[in-house]
């Protein structure tokens, strides 16, 4: 009797929860990150991971970076406590975090006009960024994106409130920059729209402008009064040198440009997991800096109250402390000289094969990221008959190829586009 009345209770439980949530659809698996749920399940094991921008070292391992595992000692000796970090973050990260995109001599730094908050990685500082226009641009709440970008971009604005819209970019023809296009269309704007720049190594394409194209989009924005947003998720990760990948942001400073920056440190300290990252608003004097500050405080507090601190406090021993400094920009060059690497050999290997295509674009692209030009069925032939696991769109993330299987991934490139 007890049981068959606790079995009648349990359905009745269960009835109650499935009415709940019943008008709840089943989402889509994520574009960028469900491509590794699906390269996990599968058992050939000459399978490549080439979704997500994850770097792998040559022999095709997660790698952490030596720098990061000597300042998680030096962080091991010290016996810190777990105490909460303020509400914008470690200061010591975030003050070297700015130094490190706008330079150390930037006068805006020199002046205190930057407000600079830790966020969780490159999407948090996105995301704080959009929840601040939200709240504070006094124009369009409407901003633009290049066509393509990063697959993550539209959702985390559309979630806090803000509309999309694009801008030209990406020229399919030479599987190149669409310089002509993006200014067009960057012209075409309103004043005073927010427009989001990959500020070096465009994801997905890999294409990059110039630094001559650079200083005539700048002309275009200050023109125009746009109100660039900078995402900077892979800084020294294109050139393999940080300095030279913060062109646009330090020129578009230089020239009195008021911008936005987001920051990640997932890729370049090989930091991933562990969250680091920065945004970072430039005001026009030390009043409104101190209302902007104030203002992103409140809205990371009623987000996650306060950030995490393992991260950040490695990535403050590799920005501050010189020794480390100087081996992590070392290894972070090495990072981006195999990719670099793996470009040659890839394109080289398809030579070989006699691929009738033309497949310059590999090496001169940019960044962890090769937009192969492989269309939608190419790309399916790709993760069913080889196992070659890619985003929809014909990316690959040329972090993940080895010089083991780079042969391997050249002939299944050739076998699909033949
Ligand atoms: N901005 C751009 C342009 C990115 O490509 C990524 C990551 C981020 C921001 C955010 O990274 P973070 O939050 O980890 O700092 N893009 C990856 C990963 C590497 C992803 O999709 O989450 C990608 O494979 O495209």
């Amino acid at each position: 009797m007890q049981c068959v009345a606790r079995k009648s209770l349990m359905a009745s439980r269960h009835l109650r929860c499935a009415s709940v949530w019943a008008n709840v659809p089943l989402g889509p698996p994520d574009a960028i990150l469900g491509v590794t749920e699906a390269f996990k399940r599968d058992t050939n094991p000459n399978k490549m991971n080439l979704g997500v921008g994850a770097y792998r070292d040559d022999s095709g391992k997660p790698y952490v970076l030596p720098s990061v595992r000597k300042a998680e000692q030096l962080l091991l000796a010290r016996n810190l406590d777990k105490e909460y970090l303020p509400i914008s973050g470690l200061a010591s990260f975030t003050g070297a975090s700015a130094r490190l995109a706008f330079g150390g001599d930037s006068s805006v730094i020199k002046d205190g006009l930057n407000s600079t908050v830790q966020t969780i990685s490159g999407t948090g500082a996105l995301s704080i960024g959009a929840h601040f226009l939200k709240r504070f641009f006094p124009h369009s709440k409407k901003v633009f994106f290049p066509t393509p970008t990063w697959g993550n971009h539209g959702p985390i604005f559309k979630t806090a409130g803000l509309e999309v819209g694009s801008y030209r970019y990406y020229d399919a023809g030479t599987c190149g920059f669409d310089f002509a296009g993006a200014c067009q269309d960057l012209e075409a704007l309103d004043e005073h729209t927010v427009v989001v720049l990959h500020a070096c190594a465009h994801n997905p394409t890999g294409v990059d402008p110039t630094p001559e194209q650079w200083k005539q989009l700048a002309e275009i924005v200050k023109k125009k009064n746009l109100f660039p947003f900078f995402d900077m998720a892979y800084q020294g990760f294109a050139s393999g040198d940080a300095t030279r990948d913060a062109f646009a942001v330090r020129y578009f400073t230089e020239n009195n440009i008021p911008l936005i920056l987001a920051q990640s440190y997932a890729k370049n300290m090989g930091l991933y997991g562990e969250r680091a990252g920065a945004f970072t608003v430039i005001s026009a004097n030390p009043e409104e800096q101190k209302a902007v500050e104030s203002q992103l405080k409140i809205i990371i507090r009623a987000l996650y109250s306060n950030p995490p601190r393992n991260g950040v406090l490695i990535a403050s021993e590799l920005l501050n402390n010189e020794e480390l400094r100087q081996q992590w920009l070392a290894e972070l060059k090495g990072m981006a000289d195999r990719i670099i690497t793996m470009r040659t050999g890839l394109r080289d290997g398809l030579t070989k094969l006699g691929s009738a295509r033309d497949w310059s674009h590999i090496t001169n692209q940019i960044g962890m990221f090769c937009f192969t030009g492989l269309d939608a069925g190419q790309v399916e032939r790709l993760i069913k008959e080889h196992s070659v696991y890619l985003t929809k769109d014909g990316r690959i993330s040329i972090a993940g190829v080895s010089s083991t299987n780079v042969e391997y991934l050249a002939h299944a490139m050739h076998e699909v586009s033949k």
